[in-house]
């Protein structure tokens, strides 16, 4: 049997039949498909968006990048067993999909691309956004999508879908390697016919699996273990991928093992009696001392970004040895560790039948004594000042104490990831997604809207973002309008990019265009701060808008959001120039290493006794 259809037709027909399934748990792989319209898309995947109806939900964006951040959201929600698909037509609306498809394959999050292409037989050339490449014939601007995909094709013909589409499908689910997977599909292909086999669109299952350690890596994992005096975990965004919450904290409690989180694992860990909160860069000072003296580290599901090695300067102890504990080999490898490459859930139940020891009292006393100093550094550092705006950190705790735990916090990028990081406490508050790898301004509101549709128990969903962030990408408050998605945007007015402003200031001694302000008679944006009436701004895409200047009128506004059905914002202008208190943890970069003025040689010499303090081998 044989069901005559477009290519279009066949993969949106494919798509609306593919399921995911761990743990007998089962659900649409793609559920639902993004798209903006343009020639290169609306004739084919266009008709058969339309034709096949409610089968494949659609769902109509403002930006093409946007629209892989609302699969983003979505997939980190349903811990990547599941995604959305996203249409662009060709040329700008492809390329607009790049800086997303970057996001997703650096945070190791699902998404299926559609861009677009060319004309396959090439009769019409150059059509419309062609690109002519003079050094190869075949180059098509969707190329620029291969370095950031982990899977591409390109459909030039209607019955390559049949082994394209499985092989996309795995590369969605693969847990040591999904990222973004483009299919490009030439205009003129996407209308072409051609006799599919009716089992193609029999309704698939895709087995996610759990890889289990081998005995090897277990016993030398064991063996350091055993061995450990002073052991610390770095919980990474794989132990929450794998659902291993539980796990992970059974093991770190039987064994007496303080946890520290990277930004992608925020939360994993805040169950464990000895959970020291963010590590690194953005960490606290409890889990940055614990690391400094550590013996053991035992890497679970992190990619042990610079953020969280402190550029490599942080695990200060001579001895020092790594366990990596990931699905992906080349992570579970890093910093010379002995690697387990296994499923973080398999791994660590494997792990804790294998060990019964506890770690030494005096350790544990000393953790403990750590995560009470800096919770007190913490609270002292929110204290009110005398002159100044609430600070970023009180409206961060305000925000802290009223989420609950069915409710969302998201960030991204400028101060709010670092300092959500470093002072959120998801224990009995809102979980929390910090996308820090790619660190993209632009990803935090259409998360948010993927979050919401993909978590149907969500209580509030909060997207911190900042001025800045806010100036670049505001435009799917329209599609949460539009759809009645229910998120709070808290937007924090500090009037520029303080977070780099306070990186410039601390690497060049100087302040230069980082802030929101006019020219002066030298064209250096020194003059006075440009005015932006944020809350008009927001209220002017139909969404409701609060707005707080101190923390009385903070709490209110947190009340009256909650009350509103669709979007809401609450605009709230903060100290501008006041971040949260710093462990002394160490963040490279290139610095100047001459220059005429005095205060940046001064620095270039502190930066290389610095550098002194990174190990690069271990
Ligand atoms: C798309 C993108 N462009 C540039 C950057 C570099 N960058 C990181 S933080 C930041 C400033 C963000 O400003 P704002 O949102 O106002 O937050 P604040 O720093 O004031 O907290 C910039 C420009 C980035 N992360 N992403
Ligand atoms: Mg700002």
């Amino acid at each position: 049997m044989a069901r005559r259809m477009t290519a279009a037709q066949a993969l949106i027909r494919y798509l609306s039949v593919q399921h995911s399934e761990r743990d007998g748990e089962r659900r649409r792989l793609i559920p639902a498909t993004f798209g903006i319209f343009g020639h290169g898309n609306v004739a084919g995947i266009g008709q058969a968006l339309d034709e096949v109806g409610s089968e494949m939900r659609f769902y109509q964006p403002k930006n093409e990048q946007s629209m892989v951040h609302t699969a983003l959201g979505f997939a980190k929600a349903v811990n990547r067993l599941s995604t959305l698909a996203c249409s662009a037509s060709i040329g700008p609306g492809s390329t607009n999909l790049v800086t997303g498809a970057a996001t997703a394959t650096v945070n190791r999050l699902p998404v299926l691309l559609l861009p677009g292409d060319t004309f396959a037989t090439r009769h019409q050339g150059p059509v419309l956004q062609q690109l002519e490449a003079s050094s190869a014939a075949d180059l098509t601007v969707n190329d620029t999508l291969r370095p950031v995909s982990v899977y591409f094709d390109r459909i030039s013909r209607p019955e390559q879908l049949l082994t394209a589409l499985p092989e996309a499908m795995r590369a969605l689910l693969d847990p040591a390697a999904t990222g973004a997977v483009t299919i490009a599909l030439h205009q003129d292909v996407q209308g072409e016919v051609y006799d599919y086999p009716e089992s193609f669109f029999e309704p698939r299952t895709w087995t996610v699996p759990r890889r289990p350690a081998t005995i090897e890596e277990l016993e030398r994992a064991v063996a350091l273990l055993r061995a450990a005096e002073r052991p610390l975990i770095i919980a990474g965004g794989g132990v929450r991928y794998s659902a291993a919450e539980s796990e992970l904290v059974a093991f770190a409690d039987a064994l007496g093992i303080p946890v520290a989180e990277t930004s992608a694992g925020k939360g994993v860990g805040s169950g464990a009696r000895l959970a020291l909160g963010g590590i690194g860069v953005n960490g606290t000072r409890a889990a940055n001392e614990i690391a400094a003296r550590a013996d053991l580290v035992v890497c679970v599901g992190t990619r042990l970004t610079d953020f969280t090695t402190g550029s490599h300067s942080l695990f200060a102890n001579p001895e020092v040895r790594f366990v990596g504990v990931n699905v992906c080999a080349p992570d579970a490898h890093k910093l010379g560790a002995e690697a387990v490459v296994a499923d973080a859930k398999v791994a660590l139940e494997s792990l804790r039948a294998l060990l019964d020891d506890g770690s030494p009292v005096a350790y544990r006393d000393e953790a403990k004594k750590a995560i009470g100093d800096w919770r007190r550094e913490l609270a002292d550092d929110a204290a009110e000042r005398d002159g100044e705006r609430m600070s970023q950190l009180q409206v961060l705790r305000a925000l802290n104490a009223a989420a609950g735990e069915r409710d969302w916090v998201v960030a991204a990028a400028g101060s709010p990831p670092g300092d959500l990081l470093k002072a959120w406490d998801c224990a009995g508050s809102a979980r929390a997604h910090i996308e820090f790898g790619f660190s993209c301004m632009g990803h935090e509101l259409p998360a948010g809207l993927g979050i919401r549709m993909a978590d149907e128990d969500a209580g509030e969903i909060y997207v911190v973002i900042g001025d800045g962030t806010y100036l670049m990408a505001p435009t799917e408050l329209v599609t949460a309008n539009q759809e009645g998605l229910k998120v709070t945007m808290v937007l924090i007015v500090n009037g520029g990019y303080q977070s780099i402003h306070s990186l410039q200031r601390q690497t060049t001694g100087s302040s230069f265009g980082t802030e929101f302000r006019r020219p002066d008679e030298d064209g250096r944006l020194d003059g006075e701060f440009v005015a932006v009436d944020y809350a008009a701004n927001v209220r002017s895409f139909g969404v409701e808008c609060f707005e707080a200047d101190d923390l009385g009128s903070l709490d209110a506004a947190i009340r009256a959001a909650r009350e509103v059905e669709g979007p809401a914002a609450i605009v709230v202008r903060v100290e501008p120039r006041r971040g949260v208190v710093g462990t002394d943890a160490w963040w490279d970069l290139g610095i100047a290493a001459a220059s005429g003025r005095e205060r940046q040689q001064q620095i270039a010499v502190e930066h290389d006794q610095a550098r002194a303090s990174q190990r690069f081998y271990y």
